[in-house]
């Protein structure tokens, strides 16, 4: 055994699993947290697979307090889906409690940990392949939206304070340019150019919920296409997964995200960004998918607003790979020289894309909403 399948093996025994531990390996994916896949097999023989999570305290100050924002909606969920028989797939996110009779439980080195069910017959894709999975995806984010917007908002409380505050993003950004603690801002004079040009959008969405025209609802705040489970089958969207920055938001950022993850034809960190584009059948996939399971509870201006929620997104996205990228690569986990640099200019290359097409999806919304 490795020493990392012993710390896997040590960190599972902590939760209440059942069967004996097989196997165990690290998960490459997501910027933030630790995550770690274990098997185990039952009685009967049979396998389970497991996720086992370290969340990271340097995002997350208040990790009890994530796990208390995930239990009240994974329960929520879970009992309506249990009585209404709406589960798409068959699956939902569970969570496993430790021994300790709680939702997590400290690792042999420290750091919370919490355990999930591992999602079977499904993946995730980083990039979409084609419109039917745009389609799943922002279904399944809408669904999710639908399935809490009965939970009333005092619910679940603030994890990461000013998460879509986009004029304090910015604000922070120019803090980095003034410190330019690690000699880079020379390189990303054109970024920065580009960014400053558009400080005036920055405030609309909050501008609008300060004038009481939007409200705040429990939103995901991470609705990237690679947080969905797409059943291998099917290609049709199980669960919705990456529940941490479950927060009260604008159901406007959760939307604008998913245009952002999911209209691209490269990856987020592609260095050639000339590739970047956001294309339009993918984006009328996305509003297709994401009104049929969110139209309930959306008001007018929430759906004239989501064209322009994807180009403010992916500005405060790329504002904060900016910031990273000044400040020396200390919030996003980065495999190689420039990566958070390349993540900025695959979003500002969004941001050019949108505002060359703003009017065509403002068009498309219109004209299907009016349908
Ligand atoms: C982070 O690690 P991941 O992929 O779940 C980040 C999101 C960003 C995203 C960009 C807590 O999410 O806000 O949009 O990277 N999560 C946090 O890929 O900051
Ligand atoms: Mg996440």
């Amino acid at each position: 055994m490795t020493t990392l399948v012993r710390n896997i093996a040590e960190i599972g025994a902590n939760f209440a699993i059942d069967g004996t531990f097989v196997e165990g390996e690290e998960v490459q994916s997501g910027h933030i947290n630790t995550t770690y896949l274990a098997s185990y097999q039952d009685e009967e023989g049979e396998i389970s697979r497991y996720i086992l999570q370290r969340i990271n305290e340097n995002v997350f100050p208040k990790p009890l307090v994530v796990m208390k924002n995930i239990e009240r909606v994974t329960n929520h969920i879970n009992r309506k889906v249990f009585r209404k028989k709406r589960d798409f797939g068959g699956q939902t996110l569970n969570l496993y409690p430790g021994r300790n009779g709680k939702n997590c439980v400290s690792g042999p080195s420290g750091g919370v940990w919490r355990c999930y069910n591992y999602i079977e017959g499904c993946r995730t894709y980083d990039v979409v392949e084609n419109t039917r999975q745009a389609y799943q995806a922002a279904k399944a984010f809408g669904a999710f939206q639908d399935l809490v917007s009965d939970l009333p908002v005092e619910k679940v409380e603030v994890t990461i304070p000013g998460f879509h505050d986009t004029p304090a993003r910015f604000a922070r950004l120019m803090e980095a340019v003034e410190a330019d603690s690690c000699d880079r801002v020379k390189g990303v004079q054109k970024e920065i150019d580009f960014i400053t040009s558009r400080e005036s959008i920055t405030g609309v969405l909050l501008e609008h919920l300060a004038a009481g025209r939007l409200t705040e609802r429990v939103t995901h705040n991470d609705t990237k296409l690679n947080n969905v489970m797409i059943d291998e089958q099917t290609d049709e969207a199980v669960c919705v997964i990456d529940l941490d920055t479950v927060m009260p938001g604008l159901a406007l950022y959760d939307f604008g995200d998913l245009i952002r993850g999911a209209t691209s034809p490269v990856a987020e960190d592609e260095p050639d960004a000339s590739k970047v584009e956001m294309r339009l059948p993918m984006f009328e996939a996305i509003v297709e998918g994401y009104l049929e399971t969110a139209r309930n509870f959306l008001t007018p201006l929430e759906i004239d607003l989501l064209p322009f929620s994807s180009k403010l997104i992916s500005l405060e996205t790329g504002i904060r790979f900016l910031t990273d990228h000044l400040e020396g690569d200390k919030y996003f986990k980065v495999h190689r020289e420039n990566h958070n640099l390349d993540r900025c200019r695959t979003q500002l290359a969004l941001v050019k894309s949108i505002e060359g097409q703003e009017e065509k999806m403002l068009n498309f919304v219109k004209k299907w909403h009016g349908a």
